[in-house]
């Protein structure tokens, strides 16, 4: 089915993908020459594809850091809906429908209801940010998003004073997604946040990566981006957003409370019960690549670390 326009596209605000390219050049220089003389022309050339979005970019919320490649973010992904290979999403996720889409908001809030994306989106700009992702398995990349801040969404919700978390929801489509066949997880995956971060000017609801529109392996058409929490808060395909005044369930602290908590807050003074977290494994760095020292928070730490005053982070991991 071919693409719809998004609402508010200007083709003039369009970025063709050969600036990344540049960027990309610029930032590696004569290292990039070095690499491009090793990697397989076929892998180093893969540009993005999909529909272009309009957006404008936010270089004070994005780290300079070298974005990876669309093949890495695209075919190294962790969606267990479409399998538990890294590899599975990209196979398996080709043909999962996102249009039309609607998302249900529901709990304290004064505004409820269901509402189609392109409404729920038609208020906001799009936004670049690139933000550095890491998973609780210890692996890194930095990938260039483009959605809306997620609290600016919600407060046209208009939560009440009831509201301490948001609950988020992923679609429940055993015929569509293959892996809800399957119990690997309790379905449909489910995600939450205090209502603190949720406001963060950080937190994202994103639409794009790479000026495109979302691929369904990366959370089509919508998905939650917390930079300084580990991956696994990243819900994709978002179906419902509920205001709640109780802490929500979460999927992977529900599968292994001992492993994976609500939080979840990158922390390189918190091991996972059975593997270090003091460093990580940048993807697309080359096999010889050193590992690189996980950040608090991510690398985060001046903006949010303030959001957990008094809370004891080796507890509440
Ligand atoms: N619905 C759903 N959302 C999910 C997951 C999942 O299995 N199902 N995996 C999470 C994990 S563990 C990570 S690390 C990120 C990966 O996002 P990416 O594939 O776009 O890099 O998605 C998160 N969101
Ligand atoms: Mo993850």
């Amino acid at each position: 089915m071919p693409m719809r326009p998004q609402p508010g596209l200007k083709p003039s605000e369009i970025t063709p993908p050969e600036v990344y390219a540049a960027r990309r050049r610029l930032l590696t220089g004569a290292l990039g020459l070095a690499a491009a003389s090793i990697v397989p022309r076929a892998l180093a050339t893969a540009q993005p594809v999909g529909a272009a979005l309009a957006f404008q970019r936010n270089p004070a919320l994005s780290t300079t850091e070298t974005p990876n490649s669309w093949d890495d973010i695209t075919t190294y992904n962790n969606y267990y809906e479409f399998g538990t290979d890294k590899s599975d999403p990209s196979s398996n996720a080709g043909s999962f429908r996102t249009r039309p889409w609607s998302v249900a908001v529901t709990g304290e809030a004064e505004v409820k209801g269901s509402f189609a994306l392109e409404d729920l989106l038609k208020p906001h700009a799009l936004e670049e940010r690139i933000y550095r992702l890491r998973c609780v398995e210890a692996w890194s990349m930095v990938i260039p998003w483009v959605g809306v801040p997620l609290g600016e969404v919600l407060k046209r919700f208009r939560p009440t004073s009831k509201a301490k978390y948001v609950a988020f929801t992923t679609l429940a489509d055993s015929r569509q997604m293959p892996g809800q066949r399957s119990s690997v997880l309790d379905w449909p995956y489910v995600e939450g946040l205090r209502i603190d971060e949720a406001m963060h000017p950080l937190s994202l609801l994103a639409v794009g990566l790479y000026g495109r529109v979302l691929p369904n392996q990366n959370g089509a058409p919508l998905r939650l981006i917390v930079p300084w929490k580990y991956g696994f808060k990243g819900i994709k395909a978002i179906v419902r957003i509920s205001f709640t005044g109780q802490m929500p369930p979460t999927s992977w602290n529900r599968a292994a409370p001992y492993e994976y908590g609500f939080y979840a807050n990158v922390n390189p003074a918190v091991d996972h019960p059975r593997w270090s977290q003091k460093t990580e494994r940048h993807i697309g760095s080359g096999l010889f690549a050193p590992r690189r020292p996980t950040l608090p928070f991510n690398g985060y730490a001046e903006q949010v670390a303030s959001l957990y005053t008094g809370l004891d982070l080796k507890r509440n991991f």
